[in-house]
């Protein structure tokens, strides 16, 4: 290898478990252009393909478990991963696979987005899977990202009624293991977006943001995966959620509508010429 070459830094890896969204708006497409337009150089393990649109998820084909595995096992070998991001994991016995083979990287940072249904209300986790995550993923993850609903059903409280108490959802949710769970405030009735972050103490922080006009395919996986790309540079948890949801709030104010349904946020808004910007 020529010289130049050796001596180029290698960025941190962040390792994307998640399945394939055609629109790019979510899943792995998002993580990739997330993780890349931060700085880290992403590496993905495909879960499940799906067939969608920008307004919704049409079919799921989950990939075999094992191919799940030898997907991970075989790049793990090779490269040294600075965090680990789960989005959708496709099937229960996958969710079991992926569990296995955090446990034998404890030291790596595994940062959780529990995705069980669309944006347009598609269900894309099963109930064992929902319950392979709960016995399973939750306890070895360094945070994980559940919007309210998401945090509600996780908890075991089945009402989407607002006034239950999500900082009871967050105390269920961290007894079963995880060291932090920020829950985001989208689809609760406040003025603002309320994201709010918890440990096993209770309340660490609450960040406010205006309410953007538009319906975001794709701004949850955004943050998760900005979330993974700053722990993957070192820094600690509440630092990284504070400058994920600063990276998220730019891609939404910068979204762009492809199709017929939702706004995909545009994780290279740095990139944009004044134009480009004038034409969005
Ligand atoms: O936004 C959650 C999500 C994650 N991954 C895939 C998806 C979706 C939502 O539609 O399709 C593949």
């Amino acid at each position: 290898m020529p010289p130049i070459l050796s001596q180029t830094p290698v960025p941190p890896l962040v390792l994307s478990f998640a399945a394939s969204d055609p629109t790019g708006g979510a899943g792995i497409q998002a993580d990739l252009l997330t993780l890349a337009s931060m700085g880290c150089h992403p590496l993905s393990v495909i879960t499940a393909i799906t067939v969608q649109d920008t307004a919704g998820v049409e079919e799921v084909l989950p990939i075999d478990a094992e191919w799940v595995a030898d997907q991970a096992r075989m790049l793990l070998e090779d490269v040294p991963v600075a965090a680990f991001k789960l989005g959708m994991l496709g099937s229960a016995e996958s969710i079991a696979v992926i569990a296995e083979i955090l446990a034998d990287y404890p030291d790596i940072p595994v940062i959780l987005d529990p995705v069980l249904a669309s944006g347009r209300g598609d269900e894309l986790a099963t109930d064992d899977m929902i319950a392979a995550m709960r016995d399973l993923l939750i306890p070895q993850a360094s945070i994980i990202t559940p919007n309210s609903h998401e945090a509600r059903r996780l908890a075991l409280f089945e009402s989407d009624d607002e006034e239950l108490d999500l900082a009871a959802c967050a105390a269920r949710l961290t007894d079963l293991g995880c060291e932090f769970v920020l829950i985001t405030g989208t689809h609760e009735n406040t003025p603002r977006v309320l994201n709010t972050l918890y440990d096993a103490n209770g309340l660490v922080q609450t960040d406010a943001w205006d309410r953007l006009p538009g319906s975001y395919h794709g701004s949850g996986c955004t943050l998760a995966s900005a979330i993974a790309a700053v722990l993957a540079y070192g820094q600690d948890v509440p630092a990284a959620v504070r400058e994920a949801q600063n990276f998220t709030y730019e891609t939404l104010k910068a979204a762009f509508r492809p199709g017929m349904g939702q706004y995909l946020p545009e994780r290279f808004f740095w990139a944009q010429t004044p134009q480009a910007e004038g034409n969005a």
